[in-house]
């Protein structure tokens, strides 16, 4: 029999910070999963190293199920993001090893094709509305069917979402950024925007935006209202979700369809959402809920409310991440939209990955198992450094939600 002979925890930092794991098994075959958690990286990388490695040694790779209840039932301690992105890295790197030795892409292994493509979304933003304009302009012009839309706040300096560079990075400080936020300000001002974007270039596209936590329920009732003739995809985030129930609130006032759960980590955290039908878009990952394995229970769960799929792709879910999701999208029944930002350049020089895009959707790699290659000879070259995501505070000074 097949056994775990190695299993390695990789940090390197090609263009951000990403932690991998690369398990290799005794007959040689190697699997990738992703194990990246923002801002909090090194306490994913301990707890693989130092409390699940040991555990993987000498198991049999074929049994994924059997792992992952192995890891998660066996911690006792349940949930949460450490734990999730963990077990899911061992997940993702299972089911890469799987295909491989079955010879065969791992969208194969969950049943095949439901689709030709995923269709995905891109960031346009803009510090002001016209270069948000040009910025939504360059994605169509690129072929990108959907565009997520989000613009600085004026006298707020620092709104969430707005690139500087090439790609947007909210993690580039070695301690917190501190950005200042009003909601009056943004409630009487996105809206606008959100119109502006319509006004120009009409209805023949999917537009989105992310409200990134930052209202109440009430208030994000009244976002939705105001934007409803502007025909959202989605509002993504409109309020916290540690309290599912809040979305009940926002529903009975809006038709405008809501996006949650790219922070949240296992099926009980979305489960009321789901059930109660208090979503439509479920943003879960491969990389922070649990892997392939415990995704796909979330999303035949979300199948039988009719809530599709909408996973975060963010540059902080690594090439490996979006490989993952990219299987998973293409074989799922209830799939939405696929989040896709891309990566910085030098992120491409040590994950080389099959997925390809085209005509405004992500293809995934025909080679066995994920279709990824972790590069070690140019990892070296891009070290690990502390960087944090931004904290934001009210003009008052008081802690909000960033
Ligand atoms: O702020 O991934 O929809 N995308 C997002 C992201 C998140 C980051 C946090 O690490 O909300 O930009
Ligand atoms: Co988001």
């Amino acid at each position: 029999m097949s056994t775990i002979a190695r299993a390695e925890v990789l940090v390197s930092s090609p263009g951000r910070n990403f932690v991998t794991l690369r398990i290799t098994t005794s007959d040689g075959v190697t699997g990738l999963g992703d194990a990246t958690l923002n801002g909090r990286e090194l306490a994913v990388a301990s707890y693989l190293r130092d409390h699940l490695v040991p555990l993987l040694i000498g198991r049999d790779p074929a049994r994924i199920e059997d792992t992952w209840q192995y890891l998660y039932r066996g911690a006792y301690w349940r949930r949460g993001p450490v734990t999730m992105t963990a077990i899911a890295a061992v997940d993702t790197a299972l089911w890469d090893i799987k295909g491989k030795v079955a010879g065969l892409p791992v969208y194969q292994l969950l049943g095949g094709r439901s689709r030709n493509g995923v269709l995905v979304y891109s960031h346009a933003s803009g510090v002001d509305v016209p270069s948000l304009l040009d910025d939504v302009a360059r994605f169509r012009d690129l072929g990108y069917l959907a565009v997520r839309a989000q613009a600085a706040v004026p006298d707020i300096g620092g709104s969430y979402g707005v690139r500087k560079g090439e790609v947007y990075e909210p993690a580039a400080t070695s301690l917190p950024d501190e950005q200042p936020w009003s909601t009056e300000a943004y409630l009487n001002f996105a809206p606008g925007y959100l119109r502006a974007v319509r006004d120009r270039f009409g209805f023949d596209f999917h537009l989105l935006h992310d409200v990134h936590h930052r209202l109440t329920p009430i208030e994000a009732a009244r976002f939705g209202k105001d934007v409803e003739e502007c025909r959202l995809f989605w509002m993504e985030d409109p309020t916290p979700a540690e309290n599912q129930e809040a979305f009940r609130l926002i529903r009975q006032h809006t038709t405008t369809p809501i996006a949650v759960g790219e922070n949240l980590t296992s099926i009980w955290d979305v489960q009321h959402l789901i059930t109660e039908q208090l979503i439509d878009y479920v943003r879960t990952t491969v990389v922070h809920a649990g892997g392939i394995t415990h995704l796909r229970r979330i999303f035949d769960l979300a199948a039988l409310y009719q809530v599709r799929t909408g996973s975060h792709g963010a540059t902080d879910l690594s090439p490996i991440s979006l490989a993952a999701a990219v299987h998973v999208d293409i074989s799922v029944p209830n799939f939405g939209i696929q989040e896709y930002m891309g990566h910085a350049a030098e992120t491409a020089e040590v994950f080389r990955s099959g997925v390809r895009f085209e005509n405004g959707m992500l293809l995934p790699s025909e080679e066995p198992g994920l279709g990824v290659e972790y590069d070690d000879e140019a990892a070296e070259r891009f070290p690990y450094e502390p960087k944090y995501l931004p904290v934001a505070r009210r003009l008052d000074g008081s802690v909000h939600d960033w």
